[in-house]
């Protein structure tokens, strides 16, 4: 018996253990074990001085100290003034002596109001590193990125680094429901226990807080876009009341999704036209209730006329009169409405892919100052692969904003490995032409491109109240990559991935080099074994997972997977050239060209513009039938080979998350085999042809894989 008890409380220990470090995300802070950077880090950090005593400098010490004490093993001592050398001094510039500041001045100069430096100096002839900026919070900014140097193992011998975020408004979109189902959350329940709020705080919220200030987000809207009125009743607005004060100390705001007809559904009105003087009362008066409860309040997100969400088309009125009454509503608060143009309708009969643009571009310099535009990175709706949305670069008077998913919708959940990061650089990077070559999306979101002095970048959130956060292990770099990229939409993915695996699991270059080449990869594999080639939208109904490349009885043609790949005995693809649907018009005529030109259509992209015969010649010689089924079977294998590499890499890390993602990434294998043969097999019936060699046998049949239900698959509502 009491060996039992030992056996159970040394799994209980080891359990929790490691279960932490799941928890602790990028914030490992694992011991450094290179004797000779230890010294290095101990010569030149002999202490600290912290300056000021807000919360944020508070928080800002203990994360140094923890850092210090978990990585260097050593306690970090506090100094009350600069004696010595080699110290640490951190706080804002307004708390920098004159001498400091002097010396810093340049450096000043260069940064934004979140912007930090981080510089050995000189002061009396003693070196001393300074953390500073202008305010506390891009001090913590500031923290944070020199615990990521000692966290990834580089030198701090003469640092000399200013950086600011390059977009202002970094926010995570939580679709969570006030129920805690979370619409395509794929990591457990929401973290907003609504029922316990406000009077109880779980520490989730704080650690959220804290893992998001260390990237640097710095918003968060709490709510589903397919919004609920009671989150601006006075019950709820207590709740976020309270989530507003965590946040706050970390510099993030609380935004909420604001239902367009809440003065009907709350507010006991008749109408919710924006134009109706009662509605454009209720809203005014609802916005300075909120923001007497949460003067840092940031504003509203809204879907309206999109999927059956109430909007001011309901009253005859269009989307700048419902964006710009309620700007007006928040505006003498200093907020701003996010306003989405995700929308496209079922009585129209144009291609989906064409509809937001058609709608959206017209109204180019008609919303208020505080409207800020926020547009899906694609035309249709966060596939693997999408082109570039062609509104970007297209409202040179209006600013944009850009909406990426973290949370994989059609990228198979938490249980596959994609790491986002470089699907959302390829997105950033593409040149939109539109004011000349170079004219990148990265520059219309950050607003170098048309100086949008409003700029801002949102990421669907993958976070739910799983033990790990995001359900998957790697899922977790897709939020801090978010993260990364919407403080510096030029970043590099690799270098992100690079940062990530040493923060995250190890410092070892034996492990870090071959899983960076298997994150890099990851985004391409899903992209092969689901929709290579520009295929796009065949996923199942409703839940969205696995594939259906087969289902036509949706209600509006537009929800039909048919719809999208249009195969038949001629070929597939959706022709959206000129001859079709001149989808391509709606971009740069540079880039229009460019897609609409079938020898120069990038092949990544070339059924989502152009119906080709199964015969067609790919670059590579490979008929497109067998160029397709090679892509799948490719998919396949590269996965397979991400099995091996992950398999490689236990010696580098703890068993429990080693175990995890072997699991997940022996169902990620066996589902790229089901897109594979499910997809080929369906369009085989229209191909008529055989399969490569190269492309292993289907596993089951057709009627199999159309046979397959999943009712009770996870984020669906
Ligand atoms: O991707 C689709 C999703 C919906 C989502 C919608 C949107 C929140 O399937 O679940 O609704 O987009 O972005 O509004």
């Amino acid at each position: 018996m009491a060996l039992l008890k030992l056996v159970f409380l040394f799994f209980l220990i080891s359990f929790s253990a490691s279960a932490q470090k799941d928890y602790k995300l990028w914030l490992q802070y694992n011991v450094v074990n290179n004797s000779a950077l230890v010294s290095e880090y101990k010569n030149n950090l002999g202490g600290i001085i912290v300056l000021g005593n807000s919360e944020t400098i508070r928080i800002a010490q203990k994360e140094l100290q923890t850092g210090f004490e978990n990585m260097l093993g050593t306690i970090l001592e506090i100094k009350p003034n600069i004696k010595g050398e080699n110290n640490l001094i951190v706080g804002s510039q307004l708390d920098l002596s004159s001498e400091i500041k002097s010396e810093l001045q340049v450096d000043l100069d260069k940064i934004n109001n979140e912007g930090f430096i981080i510089k050995t100096i000189s002061l009396k002839n003693k070196k001393q590193i300074i953390i500073t900026g202008k305010n506390d919070v891009a001090v913590l900014y500031g923290v944070f990125n020199f615990l990521r140097i000692l966290q990834t193992n580089k030198a701090v011998k003469n640092l000399n680094i200013t950086d600011s975020p390059k977009i202002n408004l970094r926010i995570l979109n939580h679709w969570d429901n006030l129920d805690r189902t979370v619409e395509r959350g794929y990591a457990g329940f929401s973290l907003w226990n609504w029922q316990k709020l406000p009077g109880f705080i779980d520490q989730r919220y704080i650690d959220y807080a804290r893992a998001n200030a260390s990237v640097g987000i710095n918003g968060t809207v709490l709510t589903n876009v397919n919004a609920n009125a009671l989150i601006l009743t006075p019950q709820y607005l207590d709740k976020v009341e309270a989530l507003a004060n965590v946040f706050r100390p970390y510099g993030i705001k609380v935004y909420l999704t604001a239902r367009f007809s809440a003065p009907i559904e709350i507010g006991n009105l008749k109408t919710a036209d924006p134009k109706d003087p009662e509605v454009i009362n209720w809203w005014k008066n609802k916005a300075a209730e909120i923001y007497k409860q949460i003067p840092d309040f940031g504003g509203f997100l809204v879907k309206a006329n999109s999927e059956g969400q109430p909007g001011p088309q309901n009253y005859g009125k269009d989307h700048v009169d419902g964006a710009n009454m309620l700007a007006d509503a928040v505006a003498p608060f200093g907020g701003v409405i996010m306003w989405r143009a995700f929308v496209y309708s079922e009585h129209d009969a144009n291609d989906r892919a064409k509809q937001a643009y058609a709608e959206f571009q017209p109204y180019d310099g008609k919303f208020k100052k505080n409207v800020i535009v926020q547009v899906k990175n694609g035309a249709i709706d966060f596939q693997p692969r999408e082109p570039f949305h062609p509104l970007f670069g297209a409202m040179p008077k209006t600013p944009l904003m850009m909406e990426f998913q973290i949370t994989q919708e059609y990228l198979g959940f938490s249980t596959h490995l994609v790491f986002l990061p470089k699907l959302f650089q390829e997105v950033l990077e593409s040149d939109t032409y539109q004011k000349g070559k170079g004219s990148t999306v990265a520059k219309v979101v950050d607003g170098t491109l048309y100086q949008n002095k409003l700029t801002g970048i949102a990421g669907v959130a993958n976070i739910g109240n799983d033990l790990n956060w995001t359900g998957h292990p790697f899922a977790q770099a897709n939020w801090y990559g978010f993260g990364r990229l919407a403080w510096n939409p030029h970043l590099d993915s690799e270098t992100i991935a690079d940062e990530w695996l040493r923060s995250t699991f190890s410092n070892d270059e034996n492990f870090v080099k071959p899983l960076k080449n298997m994150m890099i990869e990851s985004r391409e594999a899903v992209v092969n074994y689901m929709t290579p080639l520009g295929l796009h939208h065949i996923m199942d109904t409703g839940h969205h997972y696995g594939p259906g490349p087969w289902v036509s009885n949706l209600s509006r043609p537009e929800w039909n997977p048919t719809y999208y790949h249009k195969a038949d005995k001629n070929g597939i693809g959706f022709d959206r050239s000129k001859s079709g649907t001149n989808a391509v018009s709606q971009y740069a005529p540079e880039v229009a060209k460019l897609f609409d030109n079938l020898e120069t259509c990038p092949e990544k992209d070339l059924l989502w513009f152009h119906h080709v015969s199964w015969d067609y010649k790919l670059k590579n010689g490979q008929t497109l039938w067998n160029g397709l089924a090679l892509k799948y079977q490719g998919g396949v294998n590269q996965v397979k080979e991400m099995q091996n590499v992950w398999k490689k890499s236990e010696k580098y890390i703890d068993s429990e998350r080693f175990n995890e993602v072997k699991m997940l990434l022996e169902i990620q294998h066996e589902e790229t085999k089901w897109w594979r043969d499910a997809c080929l097999l369906y369009f085989q019936q229209f191909s008529g042809k055989e399969l490569p060699e190269a492309v292993e046998k289907p596993t089951q049949t057709l009627e199999y894989f159309k046979s397959l239900k999943f009712p009770f698959a996870p984020g669906n509502g």
